[in-house]
């Protein structure tokens, strides 16, 4: 048994941040019913096309284990099909566009009127207030919630990261909420709306640099580099380049063979607890007891100098070695790795955190599994659904319409079938 069997999800999402969220909760078993426009479907599915005539990889990594149905929300007989489907549905999710789905004519009265018992939860890009209207992505939700301002070098532009946190990152947000609410409903029996904003999930994610805002009124913050390096902080939270977050001063420093590969590189950490087993490693023992070194606080406004010295060991050893080296004394260090090197990872398919999946129109393709593991529900992935696939089986055996009614609504130019 999964942990949400017997939960079917109405999946009313599209683009990244909804579909995460809904695909965890088919990892987790619940039966996710992905309603898509006829003949057109999720947009991604035709976006970053890599094998023509297949879904994009963006697709089918955001929609396993889920079932298709092409339906038209905007056809009466699709309209029919949607309330009958909210019925039948312990959760709905969606993410459109604001007011999307009250244009639709399924505001969240109308939905709680047709199933009380329904969870209705929702990703926007803003909360409620000025920007509540505004449609957003990724990068608009990384901006607006503190993230892009604190990432990059002082001296550089803000910059995004790679990791889709207004998305995928809001999608996790959501999920939470949507569990946490199924878990009430068992007590009270009522539904309830789930929210999730991109701005307040990035700001959540972005919280150690609301945290530095408000220490920088009582000083300088003498972790980040431009302390030791003298330059005065300014009114906001600067860009602190790739120090650490944390208490512990830490950097990325070159490895053997960064000349040549732009991915040779470890993040090392200097926390007080190892400070004598890093000056031994890199032929610093003196560095153990001298004055304006033995001292953590002391060391602050010397980080440059300390990590150029750590930097000039790492160089002469590849990531891995300086791993395998620092890793029995304690010392934490990360090697910098490329995707390649973890598409080749054979350990993380053992874990099913990366997956081997097939598909009948692009054959195999790498994703990553639930990175979330339960002892008593093991997630299996499946494909992600062709458009449609699913849609007969869905008005037959979820919704009942069989016989005239099943052709009634086939005929009605509301649903669509896979080609
Ligand atoms: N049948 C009929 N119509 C459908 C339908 C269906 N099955 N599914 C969607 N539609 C309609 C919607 O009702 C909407 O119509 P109206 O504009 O007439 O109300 C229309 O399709 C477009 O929906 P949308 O506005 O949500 O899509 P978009 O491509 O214009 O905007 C996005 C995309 C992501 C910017 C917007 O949906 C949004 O801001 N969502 C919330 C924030 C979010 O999740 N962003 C993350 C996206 S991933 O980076």
């Amino acid at each position: 048994m999964k942990a949400l069997d017997g939960i079917k999800v109405l999946d009313f999402t599209h683009v990244q941040s909804g579909p995460t969220c809904t695909q965890l909760l088919a990892w987790f078993g619940a039966d996710v019913i992905k309603v898509e426009r006829p003949g057109v479907g999720d947009a991604t599915r035709k976006q970053l096309v890599d094998v023509p005539g297949a879904d994009s990889l963006y697709f089918t990594m955001l929609n396993h284990n889920k079932r298709s149905i092409e339906l038209d929300s905007k056809n009466e007989t699709g309209k029919e099909v949607l309330t009958r489907l909210i019925e039948e549905c312990d959760v709905l999710v969606e993410n459109f566009a604001p007011g999307a789905l009250d244009r639709m004519g399924f505001s969240w009265e109308n939905i709680q009127k047709i199933n009380p018992k329904i969870i209705m939860a929702s990703i926007k890009g803003f909360g409620p207030g000025k920007y509540a209207d505004c449609k957003v992505y990724e990068n608009v939700a990384q901006c607006a919630g503190g993230s892009a301002s604190t990432t990059g070098f002082r001296d550089g532009p803000p910059l995004v990261t790679g990791a889709q946190i207004g998305d995928s990152g809001t999608g996790l947000h959501l999920c939470l909420g949507i569990v946490t609410a199924l878990f009430q409903r068992e007590k009270t029996g009522r539904g309830q709306k789930v929210t999730a904003a991109m701005q307040d999930s990035v700001l959540n994610l972005a919280r150690v640099k609301l945290r530095d805002q408000q220490r920088l009124a009582t000083g300088p913050l003498t972790e980040y580099s431009q302390f030791g390096e003298g330059i005065p902080f300014g009114e906001a939270t600067p860009r602190a380049g790739n120090d650490s977050g944390g208490g512990q001063p830490g950097r990325i420093l070159k490895c053997k063979g960064w000349e040549q590969d732009p991915n040779a590189y470890t993040y090392f950490i200097i926390q007080a607890a190892i400070w004598e087993k890093v000056c031994d490693v890199i032929g610093e023992p003196d560095w153990k007891t001298k004055d304006g070194f033995a001292k953590p606080k002391d060391r602050l406004d010397k980080l440059n100098q300390i990590f150029d010295r750590i930097e000039k060991w790492t160089m002469t050893k590849s990531k891995f070695e300086v791993m395998d080296i620092c890793n029995p004394h304690d010392i934490p260090v990360g090697p910098i790795l490329s995707m390649k090197e973890i598409a080749e990872d054979e350990g993380l398919y053992a874990t099913g955190t990366l997956v081997r999946v097939a598909h009948p129109k692009r054959g195999e393709y790498i994703s990553v599994g639930n990175p979330i593991k339960l002892s008593d529900s093991p997630s299996e992935v499946t494909r992600s659904p062709l458009l449609g696939e699913h849609t007969r089986e869905i008005l037959s055996s979820v919704l009942g319409y069989s016989g005239a009614e099943l052709d009634r609504v086939l005929a009605s130019g509301a649903v669509g079938e896979a080609k």
